[in-house]
């Protein structure tokens, strides 16, 4: 009941927020349910953030669920948004399996959905209109990309890498591992010892590191890591030992938010690779378009880029994340 009452609260908000806008610009009013997968990482909650304000700058009304790293709950916020008949559902799914029952009743009920961020994997058409987010097969890519770029500028013969992933079954975590391996594939000198489930979190990317170094010691060159929360419980680990993060061994992270750059900075990580989690206004746009019955486009990627020790750290803005 209560939980109703803050959706209710923040509705009426967004509506309030946006009526001046919504004066200015004559777009339709509309009502965006959106189920949020948690609260994991860095990522995560600029995310949210930033969702949250384009909702208010666009005059949208937004209904939004944090699901706790829960399938299940996210299942019940969407069933709770088609009980509301909102305009638009959108949500970024934790996994990418399991949804063809819920989505085919938001279908009945003529709502569309948005994928934000995550895709889905599924045998059935037309479940959703499109996908915002990032291009996670070309993170893996840039990432390998920057290995064998530094085994070549260090000359290294051998490269043993520890892989430490994101959330099993997720769409970061099987198309960052993918467009790694794929691009390492053709270098004989990389090999891949092993590969962790860190689940994005800071506290698993720490027991992961822990274990692999009780594996492999001093034989680990360099870390792949899906997300920056792993990559910096990681370097508590390796903080632990004899040997330097940076030096002794090559770090790789994912996301870019401000304390992992901070730390890139110091020299500990040697690259991060961007991923943006700026995909409010997108949102926003899409589901106005929704709303008024246009045409969208299925898939929209945002720019990113590679921040490495090949550049001038020094120089990299303020993150926001
Ligand atoms: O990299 C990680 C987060 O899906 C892109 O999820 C997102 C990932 C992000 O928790 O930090």
């Amino acid at each position: 009941m209560k939980r109703m009452i803050c959706i209710v609260l923040s509705v009426l908000l967004c509506f309030i927020a946006g009526c001046g806008k919504e004066e200015e610009t004559h777009e339709p009013r509309l009502v965006l349910g959106f189920s949020q997968i948690g609260s994991e990482s860095a990522w995560r909650i600029g995310n949210t953030r930033d969702i949250e304000e384009q909702a208010v700058n666009y005059g949208v009304g937004l209904m939004l669920e944090n699901a706790n790293q829960k399938q299940e709950n996210q299942i019940a916020a969407i069933r709770r948004f088609i009980a509301y008949k909102v305009d638009v559902i959108a949500f970024s799914p934790v996994v990418e399996e399991g949804w063809d029952n819920v989505l085919t009743e938001a279908k009945k009920a003529g709502i569309p959905v948005i994928l934000v961020d995550r895709d889905i994997n599924t045998d059935i058409e037309g479940l959703t209109t499109c996908l915002i987010g990032a291009d996670f097969y070309e993170e893996g890519v840039q990432a390998a990309e920057y290995i064998i770029r530094k085994a070549d500028s260090l000359e290294l013969e051998e490269v043993n890498i520890v892989e430490i992933t994101g959330t099993e079954d997720s769409t970061p975590m099987r198309r960052r591992q993918a467009g790694f391996m794929d691009t390492i594939a053709s270098d004989s000198r990389m090999h891949v010892l092993e590969s962790v489930d860190g689940d994005f979190l800071k506290s698993r990317g720490t027991e992961c590191m822990r274990y692999l170094l009780e594996k492999y010691g001093d034989m680990i060159d360099a870390v792949y890591s899906h997300n920056d929360e792993m990559t910096l419980g990681a370097l508590k680990e390796i903080e632990k030992t004899e040997l330097i993060p940076g030096q002794d061994i090559i770090i790789i992270s994912i996301d870019g938010g401000q304390e992992a750059i901070d730390v890139l900075k110091e020299g500990k990580i040697n690259c991060v690779v961007e991923c943006t989690p700026r995909l409010g206004k997108a949102l926003m746009e899409t589901a106005l378009k929704l709303k008024r019955g246009q045409e969208v486009e299925e898939v929209i990627h945002p720019e990113e880029k590679v921040f490495s020790d090949e550049e001038d750290v020094s120089q990299i803005g303020p993150r926001g994340y």
